[in-house]
């Protein structure tokens, strides 16, 4: 399932384990982890902890073999990640998904789509991306190949007339989870922002209490330093409940995959790693760093 985080992540920690297993001693080995770590754009504070705390654990252990590191790693991986909270998928939830431009929308709530009919479920997706007409039709367009039913009316540009009546009609249908692709919205553009509040109340209007409204921000790992301001400009507006972040197969420096993991604000719903539309898995961190440095 993470085989495309392993492959990413893997030569590091191979790298580490031969370290370990060469003829140097702990000084020279703890700096040359140091060293692996930061070259792979690893956070100095990270590098340090997991450099300090292997070294530590490794000298009080007599079994020193590969795997026995292994273990230590994933530990090690996984109280650093320990304060990322998760949040995890539930059949009944009303996703809306909101973004910047580009940064992976429709393709993610396909992904998502499927992901809950691989559960058993009956999703709809709603095309509330009102301003092209290309966009619904993407939409639209992978509902019919994988048999996701879509909500689109042609006849509005009106985005929370699209999401009333298409909640609605869920509802009456007996899908859930009911998915909302929203249009991307540049994060200075105040008026956009006014407007994504406005349809985030009518979709809590139209859920009413029967279904849990989860605001999603899809976040493309690309955009880099701006992710914080985007971040907090949508947080202004609407109270997300979590993040999706998408694009982690664009050749990123391990490190920085991770750090991205490791600050994230906000709970981790799931990560994409490709185009295709299976190409998304739920955030657990346990089984994260356990994939990462398994043998
Ligand atoms: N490599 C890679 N490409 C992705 C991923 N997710 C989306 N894409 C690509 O990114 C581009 C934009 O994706 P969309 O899903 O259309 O993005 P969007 O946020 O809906 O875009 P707008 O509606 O225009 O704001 C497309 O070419 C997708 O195939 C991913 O996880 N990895
Ligand atoms: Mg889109």
């Amino acid at each position: 399932m993470f085989s495309f985080f392993k492959k990413t992540f893997d030569s590091t920690f191979q790298k580490i384990k031969e370290v370990f297993l060469s003829n140097t001693d702990q000084r020279e080995k703890k700096q040359k982890i140091y060293q692996l770590l930061t070259e792979r754009n690893f956070k100095h504070s990270t590098a340090e902890k997991i450099s300090d705390q292997l070294i530590l654990l490794i000298k009080n252990e007599s079994d020193q073999s590969s795997k026995k590191i292994s273990d230590f790693l994933e530990n090690i991986l996984f109280t650093t990640l320990e304060p990322i909270q998760e949040i995890t998928y539930k059949k009944d939830s009303i996703y809306f998904l909101v973004g910047v431009n580009g940064s992976g929308k429709t393709t993610t709530a396909i992904k998502l789509a499927r992901f809950a009919k691989g559960k058993g479920d009956s999703p709809l997706l709603i095309a509330a991306d009102t301003f092209r007409a290309a966009a619904q039709d993407q939409l639209q367009n992978m509902g019919n190949i994988y048999q996701i039913p879509v909500y689109r009316d042609e006849t509005t540009q009106n985005a929370t007339t699209t999401v009333f009546n298409g909640i609605k009609n869920a509802i009456i249908e007996r899908c859930s989870p009911i998915i909302i692709d929203t249009a991307g919205r540049i994060h200075q553009n105040e008026n956009l922002l006014k407007e994504i509040k406005k349809i985030y109340r009518v979709t809590l209007n139209a859920a009413e209490e029967k279904k849990e409204v989860v605001p999603i921000m899809i976040i493309d790992t690309l955009q880099g330093k701006s992710i914080e301001d985007q971040l907090q400009q949508f947080l202004e507006y609407i109270p997300l409940k979590g993040i999706i972040i998408t694009k982690m197969d664009a050749g990123l420096k391990p490190g920085i995959l991770f750090s991205l993991i490791e600050k994230s604000p906000l709970p981790i719903f799931g990560l994409c790693y490709g185009e295709h539309t299976t190409e998304l898995i739920p955030f657990d961190k346990r089984e994260f760093c356990k994939e990462m440095t398994k043998e």
